[in-house]
């Protein structure tokens, strides 16, 4: 009796944990037989990794891709990422009910999303990027209120982006990007305090960008470029993002100016607003965003000049403002901008001269672009200093004075634009030292009827990658040297409009033969 009374309790632990036992049996059987369904869904299994390793001889927990909580054994994460995995989600990945991680992506899995899956209320992670799903975002989606990440981007989705997305409010990056998604932004998207990143660039979004009701404090990054929004960008938008790392609205058909509560966002990074309908001036608050490191303005409608205090930008590395209405000159502070790479400013009315010091302190710069404006007086020679010069461009201008003959220092030089000015060279003397430049593959100088002299024989030094030389409409005359015959990837050279004399040289580099895309341009007698 007292035997009996002792081993009591030691019968209710052995009645206990037999009985969590078998519970955890059943469940992690539950975890192996959805994943096998999941299995039996993949009809293409590029390296055999299921085939060969997700065997029932061996424990779930040690399959590829799978792992368990270390406590209670289950399936908490999946990650197939990049196996070459064709196939369907079967309904029964709905069962992996620990599951919080979901890494599908870079594979090739089709059809549409299971309703199951709004059972994995532990999900926190969820990738199925870079596949082919498609149909519609599920609304359920809104359901699974633990994730942090829903990244569908890159499938075939079509339809609305669901409002009930808003109520997940963990929600830290929903990245929808290239999908085929049409109708608006809805308006709790922007409402949810967790969001850092939301990435909706390439779809057919349209409407106009919703408010933003709240202060977001952790969001960085907002992407949705490639769409067609219309209307104004929301004049308090920013005032709740003092974050903002990044803002992309290229390429939409947006309207109006850009609102002054964008020069709160004292972290921005980079800003994109190229090919919209923006117009207006750029205010000088412009300045204020000292980190800014990308700015994308071109194919707007904005107006009036550009401000100086552009130059307190010093991290500033790619200035892209063509096609726009910019008039007056272009302030020098610019040029004092260390870190750029690219300027463009192609295709506006800025006018006045360049300083004379731009090149100095300009050591990083790759691209300068000033064509198609009303600029004057001389181009200055200290552009010469700006020794990583690939591609300069300033034709279609009133530019005159001597072709700087330093131009030669510029050794990276591939592309060289100066036609359509009243450029001076007596003697052609900036040819030889153009020889300079070895990569040079584009020389076009035509157009600038003061640029007079023989063609020298130094031609035939110029870069032999030289694929266009373009000395149309200047005051050349003499013959054509023999020499020019040495530049053996020539496929196009148009010399017309000048006063040569004497025989044309039987071939011209590479154009021995004629292809059906080479234009030659020779003088008529
Ligand atoms: C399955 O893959 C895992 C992880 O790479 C590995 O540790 C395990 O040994 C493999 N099992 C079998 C049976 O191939
Ligand atoms: C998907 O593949 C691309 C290209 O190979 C790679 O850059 C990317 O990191 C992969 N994505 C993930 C999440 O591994
Ligand atoms: C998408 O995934 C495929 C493999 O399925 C990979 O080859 C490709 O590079 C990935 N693309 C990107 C942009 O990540
Ligand atoms: C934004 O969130 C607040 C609080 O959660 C809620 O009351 C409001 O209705 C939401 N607004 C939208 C547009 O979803
Ligand atoms: C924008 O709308 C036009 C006209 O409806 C359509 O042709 C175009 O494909 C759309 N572009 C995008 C990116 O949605
Ligand atoms: C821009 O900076 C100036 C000087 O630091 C400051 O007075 C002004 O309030 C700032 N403007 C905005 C819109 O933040
Ligand atoms: C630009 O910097 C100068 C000092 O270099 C400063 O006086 C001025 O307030 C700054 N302007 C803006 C708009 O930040
Ligand atoms: C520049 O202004 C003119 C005259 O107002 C206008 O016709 C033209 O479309 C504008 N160009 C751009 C690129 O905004
Ligand atoms: C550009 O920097 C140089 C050297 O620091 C300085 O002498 C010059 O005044 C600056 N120019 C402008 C316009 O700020
Ligand atoms: C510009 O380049 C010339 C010639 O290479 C050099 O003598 C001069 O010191 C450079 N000037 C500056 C400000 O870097
Ligand atoms: C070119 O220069 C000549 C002589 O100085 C001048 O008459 C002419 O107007 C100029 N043309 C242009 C387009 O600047
Ligand atoms: C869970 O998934 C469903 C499909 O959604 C199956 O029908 C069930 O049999 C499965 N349950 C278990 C215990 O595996």
């Amino acid at each position: 009796m007292g035997n009996t009374f002792l081993n009591l309790p030691l019968l209710i632990i052995f009645h206990f944990s037999l009985s969590t036992f078998s519970m955890k049996l059943t469940t992690i059987l539950t975890d192996q037989s959805a994943l096998l369904a999941l299995k039996d869904h993949v009809i293409h299994d590029a390296e055999n990794i299921l085939a060969t390793n997700w065997t029932v001889s061996t424990p779930v927990c040690n399959w590829f891709g799978v792992g368990c909580g270390s406590k209670h054994q289950r399936v908490t994460a999946l990650d197939l990422t990049g196996l070459g995995l064709v196939g369907t989600l079967p309904p029964h990945i709905g069962n992996l009910s620990f599951l919080s991680f979901l890494y599908l992506t870079n594979n090739s899995f089709h059809g549409g999303l299971p309703v199951q899956l709004s059972n994995l209320q532990r999900l926190k992670y969820l990738s199925f990027g870079n596949n082919s799903f498609s149909g519609e975002i599920p609304s359920w989606l809104g359901s699974l209120t633990e994730l942090r990440s829903l990244l569908l981007y890159r499938n075939n989705f079509k339809g609305v982006i669901p409002f009930s997305l808003g109520y997940l409010p963990k929600l830290e990056m929903l990245s929808l990007y290239e999908n085929q998604i049409s109708g608006s932004i809805p308006s709790s998207i922007l409402n949810i305090s967790s969001l850092q990143g939301i990435y909706l660039r390439n779809n057919f979004l349209s409407g106009s960008i919703p408010s933003v009701p709240r202060d977001l404090l952790s969001l960085e990054v907002i992407d949705f470029t490639f769409n067609n929004l219309t209307g104004y960008i929301p004049e308090d938008m920013f005032d709740h993002l003092p974050n903002l790392k990044e803002l992309a609205l290229s390429y939409n058909l947006l309207s109006s100016r850009i609102p002054a509560s964008l020069f709160k966002c004292k972290e921005l990074q980079i800003l994109s607003l190229s090919f919209n309908q923006l117009e207006g001036c750029l205010p000088v608050e412009i300045g204020n965003l000292s980190m800014l490191q990308i700015f994308y303005i071109g194919r707007n409608h904005f107006e009036g000049e550009i401000p100086k205090e552009i130059g307190n930008i010093t991290l500033l590395n790619v200035f892209h403002c063509e096609h726009n209405n910019f008039t007056g000159s272009i302030p020098p502070q610019v040029f004092n901008i260390s870190a750029l790479t690219i300027i463009s400013l192609t295709s506006n009315f800025l006018s006045g001269q360049l300083p004379s010091d731009m090149g100095f302190w300009l050591p990083n710069l790759q691209g300068l672009y000033l064509d198609i404006n009303q600029f004057v007086g001389p181009f200055p020679m200290s552009i010469s200093n700006a020794s990583k010069l690939i591609l300069l461009d300033m034709s279609s201008n009133y530019f005159s004075g001597p072709v700087p003959v330093t131009l030669g220092n510029l050794r990276n030089l591939k592309f060289l634009n100066m036609e359509l000015n009243n450029l001076t060279s007596l003697g052609m003397d900036f040819l030889s030292s153009l020889t300079n430049c070895k990569d040079l593959e584009i020389l076009t100088f035509d157009n600038n009827p003061l640029i007079s002299g023989e063609l020298p024989s130094v031609v035939g030094n110029l870069s032999s990658s030289l694929q266009m030389f373009y000395g149309s409409a200047c005051d050349i005359w003499g013959s054509i040297p023999s020499e020019i015959s040495n530049l053996s990837r020539l496929i196009n050279i148009q010399i017309g409009g000048n006063k040569f004399t004497g025989r044309i040289p039987t071939t011209i580099g590479g154009l021995k033969e004629l292809q059906s895309d080479t234009t030659v341009v020779m003088p008529s007698k």
